[in-house]
């Protein structure tokens, strides 16, 4: 049986970063819905996201998205991130929301237009060294609409071209994460459709590039956690972009749509030696919060991932490895279920109370008054969104 004490350590080592996008506004292209005391620039959402560490104890680093986070000095934003005990994560690039993007950008046919979406990259890693961020997450809208329109192997070519730019230009802590999604907003073809596109390229590039797999960017039925065990594997993983789906590319909260996805795929990680801080893979939450409150819909999803996590742990490798090698297939199945089956949630509080935490994130929250005052002073001003 999974040692207890070595389980709570292992919850309580674990941390998971938290989007800047996930404290703004968000909706579809329907409608986006404003909500009283939602920051209107960088600095408020790391106020906001010090508040889920404060009440998970496992949310100190925060991802950052340029444009979206663009400030004047990155230093004063890194410094009024450790200021409330909070690190700045993984910088998301933005080559998708410039009218010269319409074709593409490091994909692009015209030189010029590549030429300035590498341009743009590089400026990320610029602002990872002036913030200490180790992760550029990089993420293509490149593909095509309609058969004919461009040269599928043109442009894997470009590509390469302008991740090898990249890659050359980061420091020896720092690493290329990239990610890929099956369509949207190309419907024919995506220039980094899937997990082999993107090894393949991080393979070419070296060590320092590796693959970040967005839960909710693949096709249906699509078997993920094959994906995770397999890229663990090969020392590729780099990370994860956490959110859940129902139909398409919904960056709906995690672990919502399907628990059990999450847990078959923590298992893996668990399994494999992915919590080690030596596998260095890093689990991000990659979610808007379009009809929920977004800080409390934050921590129940960094309380989800957690609870996958315990589940993991909990089973019993030993017993799992002896049904395996004896070809007993119901009760290696009925390892797995015995772990997924378990209540973990008064173990998890255990570890919160262990460690000086309240032991319900989420009733912490709404009891620390946090909500009513961002509603009270943050008025006026332009709500933060998706605008670049
Ligand atoms: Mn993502």
């Amino acid at each position: 049986m999974p040692d207890i004490a070595a389980v709570k350590a292992a919850l309580a080592g674990q941390r998971i970063e938290t989007p800047s996008w996930g404290y703004g506004n968000s909706g579809t292209r329907f409608k986006v819905f404003t909500r009283a005391g939602v920051p209107r620039d960088p600095y408020e959402k790391l106020d906001d996201a010090a508040r889920v560490h404060e009440f998970t104890g496992v949310a100190p680093k925060v991802s950052l998205h340029i444009p979206w986070d663009k400030v004047d000095d990155y230093a004063v934003l890194s410094t009024y991130a450790k200021d409330r005990g909070l690190e700045l994560g993984a910088i998301n690039s933005n080559t998708f929301q410039d009218d010269a993007y319409r074709l593409g950008s490091v994909c692009h046919p015209d030189p010029k237009v590549r030429r300035k979406a590498v341009d743009h990259l590089l400026e990320c890693v610029d602002i990872m060294d002036a913030t200490g961020s180790a992760d550029l997450k990089l993420w293509f809208a490149d593909g095509t609409n309609y058969p004919g329109q461009d040269d599928v192997v043109a442009r894997q070519d470009r590509l390469g071209e302008a991740l090898a730019e990249v890659y050359g230009r980061l420091g020896d802590d720092q690493r290329l994460l990239l990610e890929y999604k099956l369509f949207e907003p190309s419907f024919y073809t995506t220039d980094v459709p899937d997990w082999g596109t993107s090894y393949a390229h991080c393979l070419k590039l070296g060590p320092k590039a590796q693959v970040v797999v967005d839960t909710g960017h693949h096709a249906p039925g699509t078997n993920i956690e094959f994906i995770v065990a397999f890229l663990l594997r090969e020392g590729k993983l780099g990370g994860f972009d956490f959110n859940s789906r129902f139909y398409a590319d919904d960056d709906l909260m995690v672990g919502a749509a399907d628990p059990f996805q999450l847990f078959r795929i923590m298992h893996e990680v668990a399994k494999n030696g992915g919590l080690d801080r030596a596998a260095n893979v890093a689990f991000m939450l990659d979610q808007c919060h379009n009809v929920e409150a977004k800080i409390p819909a934050v921590i129940r999803s960094v309380m989800n991932v957690q609870e996958a996590t315990a589940k993991a742990l909990l089973v019993d490798l030993d017993a799992l490895a002896a049904a395996q090698a004896a070809g007993d297939v119901l009760a290696a199945h009925a390892v797995l279920m015995d772990a997924y089956d378990t209540d973990v949630r008064p173990l998890l509080r255990e570890v919160r109370e262990e460690r000086g935490l309240h032991p319900d994130p989420v009733a912490a929250y709404a009891a620390s008054g946090w909500q009513e005052r961002i509603a009270a002073e943050r008025v006026g001003g332009e709500q933060a969104g998706w605008g670049a």
